[in-house]
């Protein structure tokens, strides 16, 4: 398989996804599903989603400020060393101290409630000791914390990893941003220390702190502490994919395979970006296809004779230059890199802008009862930010 069926197997049946076969991943948090139960797809600690927000079926979670995620208490067991990592979007504009990506850990205030951090183990965007991203941990309920920093302010509104490790047998925490370590400090306990009373993404131990304002694309904790090279790798592979936009003109048309073949996109909403892809799936194997694109929501029934229907209007343009026309493989699937500065118009190309929505079928080839036909997926609404 490619990297992106690999990606879009694991996005599909919700399973594990990890670059190291030899790190030992033991919760991993992609956000996908829908509602308030953020699910462990490798360990079995399901976290609970509080204050409004819920899954959307994307794979990213949106937090407004006072949303945060609740893990039970007693998460990280008898857990010495680990890592955690994190792929995180702040969008808070008044780029506030100390907002909380994680903190686990327990506060004056008992059981699900800030007060005052007494062990903690957290991650934040932004620090007051540097301005940057920081870790800052602390083992036992007096004396101060143990912090990492960054070198460089985070930057709004763009997708980052962060990761920690704390090595009980080195003594040393590291922060990693994008792949690179930051800094490495010296601590003396290790994480059999910390009381695991409140587990949050997205909420401080501190009653004083923000919220945090943003995104999470994943999370994930290791029962061991990932090498240089490992974080740099996670990094570079990746979270799981986060679908993009919304279908419509939904179910399809059943087709050969008894089901009604489906149109997904996966990658990011931002046009900038340019990492849109499109998929196909439940097609009729080794069937012709391409995907067609439009400004305009339609409904045609069986267009053409087609056993299906079309779900755009206007001016519909079809990909269909080279490597574009597609035939399914043996799983009934196609899959497409977009590019967004070329969409196909019936008078040319045109380039996908921030505040744009666009709307894409796949249309493909059948075969039925009375000889061939032609049918269509459903319809995906995209609006690029
Ligand atoms: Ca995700
Ligand atoms: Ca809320």
């Amino acid at each position: 398989m490619t990297r992106l069926q690999i990606h879009v197997a694991a996005v599909l049946v919700t399973t594990a996804f990890s670059v190291s076969a030899s790190a030992q991943l033991v919760h991993q948090y992609t956000f996908h599903g829908t509602g308030t139960v953020v699910t462990d797809s490798v360990g079995t600690v399901n976290g609970v989603l509080l204050g409004g927000s819920t899954l959307d079926g994307t794979g990213r979670l949106e937090l407004d400020g006072n949303d945060y995620v609740e893990f039970p208490a007693g998460f990280l067991g008898s857990q010495a060393s680990g890592t955690f990592e994190a792929w995180y979007t702040w969008t808070d504009v008044s780029v506030p101290n100390w907002p909380r990506i994680m903190d686990f850990g327990n506060s004056s205030a008992g059981a699900g409630a800030q007060g005052s951090g007494l062990t903690y183990l957290a991650l934040t965007p932004k620090s007051v000791d540097s301005g940057t991203p920081t870790a800052a941990v602390r083992l036992m309920s007096t004396g101060s914390s143990t912090k990492a920093l960054a070198a460089s302010p985070a930057q709004l509104g763009v997708e980052t990893h962060i990761a920690l490790s704390l090595d009980a047998t080195a003594g040393a925490i590291k922060l990693y941003i994008d792949g690179v370590l930051q800094q490495e400090t010296s601590i003396s306990l290790d994480l059999t220390s910390l009381v695991d009373e409140n587990n949050w993404l997205g909420r401080s131990q501190f009653q004083g702190d923000p919220g945090f304002e943003g995104s999470l694309t994943e999370f994930r904790v290791y029962a061991d502490v990932l090498s240089e090279a490992e974080v740099a790798a996670s990094f570079a592979e990746g979270p799981v994919p986060t679908f993009v936009g919304q279908t419509y003109c939904s179910p399809s048309v059943t087709n050969s395979t008894g089901a009604g073949a489906k149109i997904f996109g996966i990658g990011s909403p931002a046009a900038t970006e340019n990492s849109l892809v499109l998929g196909a799936r439940d097609l009729p194997r080794f069937s012709f296809s391409f995907f067609i694109v439009s400004s305009t929501q339609g409904l045609v029934n069986q267009p053409a004779g087609s056993a299906g229907v079309l779900c755009l209007g206007g001016a519909i343009g079809r990909y269909v230059g080279p490597g574009q026309i597609q035939q399914s493989n043996l799983a009934g699937e196609i899959e497409l890199a977009l590019d967004l500065t070329q969409i196909p118009q019936p008078n040319g190309f045109v380039a996908a802008l921030p505040g744009d929505t666009w709307n894409y079928q796949a249309w493909y080839r059948d075969s039925s009862p009375s000889g061939p036909t032609s049918n269509f997926t459903d319809g995906l609404s995209v609006t690029f930010n």
